[in-house]
């Protein structure tokens, strides 16, 4: 078989980018290694930059998220007894979306099936060759029959737990890489959300996250040891102990119900230089991972998409390979600066283990500078609502 991309990954990098290149007329095979329902039932990102949006409106997926998603204009900072909000709108001119990762992958689901596109589910023992040189292939097994796929291209959107990466010899690549002391517990619950805005906060006992997806499905988050198993949490002594990391206010209105999904992420930071090998091109956690604290992993995830397929489009209607040979650049230059924002947001708001009484006063200090000064607020919205593409 012969395709012009090959797309290793079915999550919202790869699905995003082979959407994109179907309407330009490109050809692209996504190989996914797990059903299409168990890539669904993940539950993860839950924020959009206005970015994204339009990219999904540019992929034809974005019809039900206009109908279903909420607009944030802000989010509060609380810290002990104290909160505050930063008012995206007033600093930036523009607002989040949100809406969950689980239905953009859906939505996107739905686009690639509605025009036919061909996508590879349950791909085993996926291998990419020759990626550098001009002939690279692909090969996987399906049903037991090994199948294989030359191309002019590979993009691996395959997640921090892909084969693309490792396909990049170490000799040529630089990972950088920071693993925090704690994790993130995560509930999801058929109850209203506490806050029409999301509430950030910094407590004494660690960091708590109040988000939602819909106006009866609520998200929450607190930080928690990685020694933690999802069993050691009833979802009473999650609801106990959120309350305990909230604003009082916020914890008297909490209406707690039966997670419907519960599970622990571990945090860390983390890039591989360079993005491109030969005719291999890494996209998404392929590439990069932050901490969610910025909500900025599937984000960037969707500029890496917006540099790679404008690259693909240059090469393959004007014969110009400027696009390609500058993507790792430019992909790079925009990932840093949201681990940045990311690594920040994560200091900010959690307590580490090995904070001494000095870091705790500098923490309240960064906080309570935050609190005080429209510049510092302002700084905070325009890397949250996403610096340019
Ligand atoms: P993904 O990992 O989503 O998709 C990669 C796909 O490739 C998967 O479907 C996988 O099955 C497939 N694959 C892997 N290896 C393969 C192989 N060898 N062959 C074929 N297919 C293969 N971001 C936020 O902004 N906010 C959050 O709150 C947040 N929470 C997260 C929680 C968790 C537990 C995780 C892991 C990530 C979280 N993220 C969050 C980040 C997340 O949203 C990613 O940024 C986003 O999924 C990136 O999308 P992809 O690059 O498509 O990678
Ligand atoms: C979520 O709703 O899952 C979410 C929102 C903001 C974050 C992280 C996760 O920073």
């Amino acid at each position: 078989m012969r395709t012009q991309v090959v797309i290793v990954g079915g999550g919202p990098s790869g699905l995003l980018l082979g959407q994109l290149l179907h309407r330009k007329g490109i050809d692209a095979v996504v190989l996914e290694r797990k059903t299409r329902d168990y890539v669904l039932g993940r539950i993860r990102a839950g924020i959009l930059e206005q970015g994204f949006v339009s990219l999904l409106r540019e992929a034809g997926a974005a019809e039900r998220m206009e109908r279903e998603a909420f607009i944030h204009d802000g989010t509060i900072i609380s810290y002990d007894d104290a909160q505050f909000g930063i008012d995206f709108k007033k600093h930036t001119g523009t607002s989040v979306v949100l809406y969950g990762q689980t239905e953009v992958t859906r939505d996107l689901y739905d686009a690639r099936a509605a025009v036919g596109a061909k996508t590879v589910f349950e791909a085993a023992d996926v291998a990419i060759h020759g990626a550098d040189t001009d002939a690279p292939y692909v090969t996987y097994v399906k049903d037991g029959r090994e199948e294989r796929i030359d191309c002019d291209f590979v993009a691996g959107c395959d997640g921090f737990h892909g084969v693309s990466r490792q396909t990049i010899p170490e000799s040529v690549r630089t990972d950088y890489e920071k693993v925090y002391p704690f994790g993130w517990l995560g509930i999801l619950s058929e109850t209203p959300p506490v806050n029409d805005e999301l509430i950030y906060a910094n407590s004494t006992r660690g960091f708590a996250l109040c988000s939602m997806r819909n106006a009866n499905l609520s998200r929450y988050y607190i930080q928690c040891s990685l020694s933690d198993h999802v069993e050691d949490w009833s979802d009473q002594a999650f609801w106990d102990e959120l309350r305990r990391r909230i604003p009082a206010e916020a914890a008297d209105r909490l209406v707690t119900g039966p997670s419907i999904e519960k599970s622990i992420a571990p945090l860390r930071s983390f890039v591989t230089e360079p993005m491109r090998w030969g005719r291999l091109f890494l996209c998404g956690d392929a590439a990069h991972i932050v901490p969610p604290t910025g909500a900025k992993g599937l984000n960037t995830a969707a500029s890496d998409v917006h540099y790679l397929y404008h690259g693909l489009l240059q090469w393959y209607e004007e014969k110009d390979a400027e696009g390609i040979d500058r993507y790792s650049e430019k992909a790079l230059a925009r990932i840093w600066k949201a681990e940045r924002f990311s690594w920040w947001m994560t200091s900010l708001l959690h307590r580490f283990p090995d904070q001494d009484p000095f870091d705790l006063k500098m923490q309240r200090a960064e906080l309570e500078f935050l609190r005080d000064s429209d510049a510092a607020q302002a700084a905070l919205a325009q890397n949250y609502v996403g610096l340019p593409y």
